[in-house]
């Protein structure tokens, strides 16, 4: 583990279609995370939140995106544009980017960021499969896109800012996937990612599902981007979180899948970025989502019970 840790806050709601989600790296942030990670002897710095345009100050005159067209595509490309720089330049620095969403349409920003100089493997843990494209998606938000526009699916194929050549398909694993939509399972199958569901975890347990993404994503890499959407968890540990979905890993389970990717960057240096996204402060109890983000974010960066 790199033992300096730079915070960067992206107060992004403009994919999430919700208010909320936005106060997350401030909510993150008040749990403790860096008195956390400097117990770890983590030397951590806070670059603050990167500025995000609020909705509101659209201009009222600017078009509305029509049928099959995403919401607020412009302002999402600005933003994932000075993110990756700022992650990218982090890394530059020798410091270990530690990114708090915001809703996940920033781990365009982030993954590409982290991929800029490197093969990068990516781990998502998400109830979604965040493959939609504007055309599939029945939101048009663009949080249940990431991973498509990352990977130049579909309309996204010669979308500059958001594709990431460095990126294969091939290491790419989705864990505890539980909410698909139709087309965007058939893009999951008809894509060389690797996909696990919740019935993979239950049946086998969440240590050799977590062991084989990180098989996948270390593939070949020069490192992988965690990224961890915290609706990942069942909506009993974590309630704050824009789109619930029941039948999530409980609280040990997630605490085991981070303490197994610090495991591997202990042994391997895998580990060049890490997010958590989606913790929305107006949805949360008495901010337990963002304590549960603060206690993960410490479990995947080196933190042990004993
Ligand atoms: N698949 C749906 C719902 C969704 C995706 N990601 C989240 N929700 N958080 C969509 O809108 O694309
Ligand atoms: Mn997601
Ligand atoms: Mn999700």
């Amino acid at each position: 583990m790199n033992e300096q840790v730079r915070i960067i806050g992206v107060p992004m709601d403009l994919g999430a279609d919700r208010r909320g989600v936005d106060m997350g790296s401030s909510t993150i942030r008040y749990a403790g995370l860096a008195d956390e990670l400097d117990a770890l002897g983590i030397d951590v710095t806070d670059a603050g939140d990167l500025p995000v345009p609020r909705a509101e100050e659209r201009d009222p005159e600017a078009e509305q995106p029509a049928e099959g067209e995403a919401k607020f595509l412009r302002e999402t490309a600005d933003v994932c544009t000075r993110l990756a720089d700022e992650v990218a330049d982090t890394i530059d620095a020798g410091q270990f980017p530690l990114v708090l969403g915001g809703d996940h349409s920033i781990a365009i920003g982030t993954a590409k960021g982290a991929a800029r100089d490197a093969d990068l493997g990516v781990v998502w843990f998400d109830a979604h499969g965040d493959f939609n494209t504007p055309k599939t998606s029945p939101s048009g938000n663009v949080h249940g896109m990431p991973l498509a526009a990352l990977l130049g699916i579909g309309d996204f194929a010669d979308t500059e800012w958001a594709n990431a050549p460095n990126i294969r398909e091939e290491n790419v694993v989705l864990v505890g996937l539980r909410s698909l939509d139709d087309d965007e399972r058939r893009a999951i199958r008809e894509s060389d990612v690797t996909a696990y569901t919740m019935s993979d975890i239950d049946e086998r347990g969440v240590t050799p599902v977590v062991e084989d993404a990180l098989d996948v994503a270390t593939d070949g890499t020069d490192g992988i981007h965690v990224s961890l959407d915290m609706d990942w968890l069942d909506p009993k540990v974590a309630p704050g979180v824009g789109t619930p979905v029941r039948g999530g890993v409980n609280y040990r389970e997630a605490h085991l899948a981070l303490e197994k990717v610090a495991e591997r960057d202990e042994n391997e240096g895998v580990l060049r970025s890490l997010e958590v996204v989606e913790v929305n402060a107006i949805l949360d109890e008495h901010n337990e989502t963002a304590e549960l983000a603060t206690e993960l974010a410490a479990s995947g960066l080196g933190k042990r019970i004993l």
